[in-house]
């Protein structure tokens, strides 16, 4: 039998699960693991600046790509608890990542020991497992458990906390007739399918609400097929945007609080059956209970069975797999179909699509500050549906989900759930690691930006080339906004006269300056005529140098965007679109 280190089992492990990239950091704890990692040299590793942004680009990774598990390493003691937040963002959104830490030595973990923290116990309600390994003999069973824990069912993140003398010491363990355990995931029957699709017949108005877990279990496809043979529109959730891409002729719009259309709102509330699938009914896609179950029937499609009721009671659940219940749903759809079985929707697809065409905000401002609405109008103009998009959360991510367009899988990559600030730099990072050849566009508020803008380092250092759009207004924006209501204006302003720079003029740091100190290459816009421009020679020059470029744009200091309480008090602060100009790149044209 052959006779390794545990660490060199661990690493073997990794491999033999397709792993064959890491984000992290090393420190004294997990030099053995590294020690490993070099041996085998089959893992290529980014090294972060910031052990969250490790976290935070290994989500990243596994979203950007089918099968991908992003990797983070970290030491004892800090580097675990600095991967808190990326545990929380990834189980938040049922992402599998796995986390890997360095740990003080068995015999001496109860001694307060040097960075000796109970990383398992903290990351517990975090991850699928957390397991601090006690045993040498334990890792390669603890690692192939962890493959198989964030494969199964709703997919998260799992920890692995390695004591030193664990990893140093000598184990049998044999690579070549190593197999990954068999992946667990529930699959619907043809009689729950049956009533669905019974109770979907039934229905006058029905909608489809789409989740993450249809991305998640690669059904995009699958998801088209069915609402196409059904004529049902759809209405994506922000983790499911993408599914269907938005020049679809069922795409319906997003529903929300925030990150929503106005059409998309109107008609759900205008709809009289929702199947969901593959969604978990976040708060702030539905807002108030009331207002979005009232004289609707429910169908609730989902992997975990525990989801099935946990926000309200359906008429119906199902556990399944999104993707082996929209197979058997298009299948039966089929022969009901082929049957002459299905009831015609025509008049409310088309009563969606009016919805679409007339239900649109403004976004063609010439104002200088710029508003935000046109930086995403210039978006549009610039990104084609190639694009990935990047971000996580502000002002800057709610009116890019209320304006931008997604027409791809996997290409609107955001922290959803967690909203962590800072996120969006490292996963653009983690996602140009994963797929280098599609165009990654980030965008970040002036504060996301300023959270982690030291991992634009190793977009440098690793030429890991980007577009990153911050819209800066010098302000906590969302949260400027939600104080209105405390009738305050308190702790929320970034500006400050930059003595370094008079020519930011009081809009406090030099962001551009920043981003060229770490390497990178920067442009800064204050017209709304500069953007696309701007956009153009931002391309050039991530050509050219191979490094993430950043493109600032100015904005004024205060845009209210719209949103509400309950889907059905959204408030509205510009004027709506009223001809065609006001929009120009809706993907549905404004009827004027
Ligand atoms: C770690 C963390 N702290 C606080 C918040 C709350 N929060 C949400 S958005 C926001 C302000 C974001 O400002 P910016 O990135 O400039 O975006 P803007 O809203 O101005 O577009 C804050 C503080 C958060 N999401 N994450
Ligand atoms: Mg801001």
């Amino acid at each position: 039998m052959p006779r390794m280190t545990a660490a060199d089992a661990a690493v073997a492990v990794l491999r033999r699960e397709g792993v064959t990239n890491a984000f992290g950091l090393p420190g004294a704890a997990i030099n053995p693991f590294y020690a490993a990692m070099r041996r085998d040299g089959g893992i290529t590793h980014t090294l972060a600046r910031h052990v969250e942004g490790a976290s935070h680009m290994a989500e990243g990774y596994t979203r950007a790509r089918s099968g991908n598990i992003g990797v983070c390493v970290g030491t004892s003691g800090p580097a675990g608890t600095d991967m808190l937040t990326g545990l929380y963002s990834a189980s938040a959104d049922s992402i599998p990542i796995l986390c890997i830490t360095g740990q003080a030595p068995v015999a001496r973990l109860h001694k307060e020991d040097f960075q000796a923290v109970d990383i398992a116990s903290i990351a517990g309600p975090l991850t699928k497992m957390a397991m601090t390994v006690l045993e040498p003999a334990q890792v390669p069973g603890a690692f192939q458990q962890a493959f198989h824990l964030m494969r199964s069912g709703r997919p998260g993140p799992v920890l692995i906390d390695l004591p030193f003398d664990v990893q140093l010491a000598e184990i049998d363990f044999d690579p070549d007739t190593y197999q990954p355990l068999p992946v667990y995931k529930p699959a619907a029957t043809r009689a729950q399918i049956e009533k669905a699709l019974d109770m979907l017949a039934a229905a006058k108005r029905p909608i489809i609400v789409a989740g993450g877990g249809i991305i998640n279990a690669d059904a995009s496809g699958l998801l088209a097929e069915f609402a196409e043979l059904v004529d049902t529109p759809v209405v994506p959730t922000l983790m499911g945007w993408g599914a269907l891409p938005d020049d679809h002729r069922l795409m319906a719009g997003m529903a929300g609080l925030q990150t929503a259309h106005r059409y998309g709102n109107a008609t759900v509330l205008a709809s009289d059956f929702v199947l969901g699938i593959g969604n978990r009914w976040a708060n702030r896609h539905t807002g108030g209970l009331e207002v979005y179950r009232a004289g609707r029937t429910f169908v609730h499609v989902d992997i975990e069975p525990t989801q099935i009721g946990r926000v309200f009671a359906p008429d119906y659940g199902i556990v399944s797999d999104a993707g082996a219940a929209l197979k058997l749903f298009a299948e039966v759809a089929r022969e009901r179909r082929s049957a002459g079985r299905l009831p015609s929707r025509s008049a409310w697809v088309e009563e969606c699509r009016q919805r679409r065409a007339t239900m649109q905000r403004r976004t063609h401002f010439d104002d200088v500050p710029i508003k935000p609405q046109r930086v995403y109008e210039e978006m549009n103009r610039a990104f084609g549906p190639e694009t990935r998009y990047v971000s996580t959360i502000g002002l800057s991510q709610i009116a890019a989900a209320q304006f931008l367009h997604v027409y791809r899988p996997r290409h609107w990559i955001n922290a959803g759930q967690a909203g962590p600030l800072g996120w969006t730099t490292p996963a653009a990072l983690g996602v140009c690691v994963a797929d280098p050849d599609t165009p990654v566009v980030a965008l970040s508020g002036d504060y996301d930006f300023q959270f982690m803008i030291e991992e634009l380092a190793v977009g440098a250092q690793f030429n890991l080339p980007y577009l990153h759009v911050l819209v800066n207004n010098a302000y906590l924006g969302l949260i400027r906004q939600s104080q209105r209501g405390f009738d305050m204006d308190y702790c929320v302003q970034l500006s400050f006269d930059n003595v370094n720079a008079p020519e930011v003029g009081g809009y406090g740091v030099d962001h551009v300056k920043v981003a060229e100190g770490l390497g990178c290459k920067a442009l800064r816009v204050t017209e709304p005529g500069e953007i696309l421009p701007a956009f153009e020679e931002a391309k050039k020059l991530m050509a050219e140098y191979r490094v993430p470029v950043v493109v600032e744009v100015i904005l004024e200091r205060v845009t209210n965007i719209s949103m509400g309480t309950e889907l059905d008090n959204v408030v509205e602060f510009e004027d709506l679109a009223a001809r065609r100009e006001d929009a120009p790149t809706a993907v549905v044209a404004m009827l004027d």
